[in-house]
């Protein structure tokens, strides 16, 4: 283990307000894995969920994104670490949607995970769960043999969605969002992280690693702001999500095995249980309730009762607004 990474990951814990806690049956004092994550970020969540199914024993570091912790500056250098290993370069747009691969490396977000067996710093929620799925060989694996294909062209479906805008944007018609939510119209909470980062730039001018990762994520706001929250935008947004929803229920109405790929529980049920649940708490379950989508409904109901979902998310102090 080099000394710079377990420098890099002290400086980052010491800045958190939180201690780290461990979480897991432990079966050693210092666990292989520590996940930097927080409770209501829904990339934390699905990688809280993997780990909870497969009963991997971690430390979890609780990181407040309400506080901004996010772009503390020992933070984001643990983060351009892992930035780095996974290689395409930083964000400089915003898509509306979480996924990495549509938009690059992210260096002020959650979650993050450091294996201090191999040393490696790993970002991007989707590939910190492929990895943790593999890690878990002797467990029956999330996208098992032959599955692959299937399990992920649902995770593509659910990491394309439009939940920040979902999220932080102004719903089209009636605002039943959460009431600590509602106050939210999207550009006013985007500017407020490009204003966040103008202060880091000014104080780590001389940094050039700082510099490189808040001018990226400026930009990735500063567009956010000006393109994801005007009407059209929220519009085209809710018809996305709400297609995702009819995808899925034409793969539910088409499956007559338990869970949706098959009579075990896959990824693609974890993902789509987690995304559901967020938008249970987004107040968008017009989209299937009263019969507007039967199996849609149903899935909803067992996905919340999955143990890992109940103890990652459910269970899990601040996970839902
Ligand atoms: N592609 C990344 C996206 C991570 C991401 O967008 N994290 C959000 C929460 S889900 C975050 O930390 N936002 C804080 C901010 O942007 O200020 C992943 O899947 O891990």
């Amino acid at each position: 283990m080099t000394i710079a990474l377990q420098k890099a990951v002290s400086d980052a814990r010491a800045s958190l307000k939180r201690p780290g806690e461990s979480i897991g049956a432990a079966t050693s004092a210092s666990p292989r894995f520590e996940l930097f994550n927080a409770p209501n970020s829904i990339c934390s969540q699905k990688v809280r969920t993997v780990l909870a199914h497969h009963q991997i024993p971690y430390r979890s570091q609780h990181v407040d994104i309400f506080e901004g912790e996010t772009y503390l500056p020992a933070y984001v250098r643990l983060r351009m670490a892992g930035c780095e290993a996974l290689g395409g370069g930083l964000v400089n747009a915003h898509t509306g949607s979480t996924s990495v691969t549509a938009g690059g490396c992210d260096p002020a977000v959650v979650p993050l995970l450091v294996d201090w067996e191999t040393g490696e710093v790993l970002v991007d929620s989707k590939r910190i769960c492929f990895y943790l799925d593999k890690v878990a060989a002797k467990r029956p694996s999330l996208r098992p043999a032959g599955l692959e294909k299937q399990v992920d062209a649902q995770l593509d479906v659910v990491d394309n969605l439009p939940n920040y805008q979902m999220l932080a944007g102004k719903p089209p018609g009636v605002d039943h969002r959460p009431e600590s939510r509602r106050k939210s119209n999207g550009v006013g909470f985007a500017m407020g992280k490009v204003e966040r980062c103008d202060r880091y730039l000014a104080e780590f001018s001389n940094d050039a690693d700082l510099v490189k990762a808040y001018s990226a994520k400026r930009a990735k706001e500063l567009n956010a702001a000006e393109q994801l929250f005007t009407p059209e935008a929220m519009q085209a947004a809710y018809d996305k999500a709400e297609a995702g929803c009819a995808s899925l229920e034409r793969v539910l109405d088409a499956s007559s095995s338990q869970w949706l790929l098959g009579d075990n529980i896959t990824m693609a049920d974890l993902y789509w249980g987690i995304e559901l649940l967020r938008m249970k708490n987004m107040a968008v379950e017009s989209f299937w309730a009263n019969g507007a989508k039967p199996s849609v409904a149903a899935f909803v109901e067992k996905a919340g009762s999955i143990p890992a979902i109940r103890s990652a998310i459910v269970e899990w102090p601040g996970a839902l607004y």
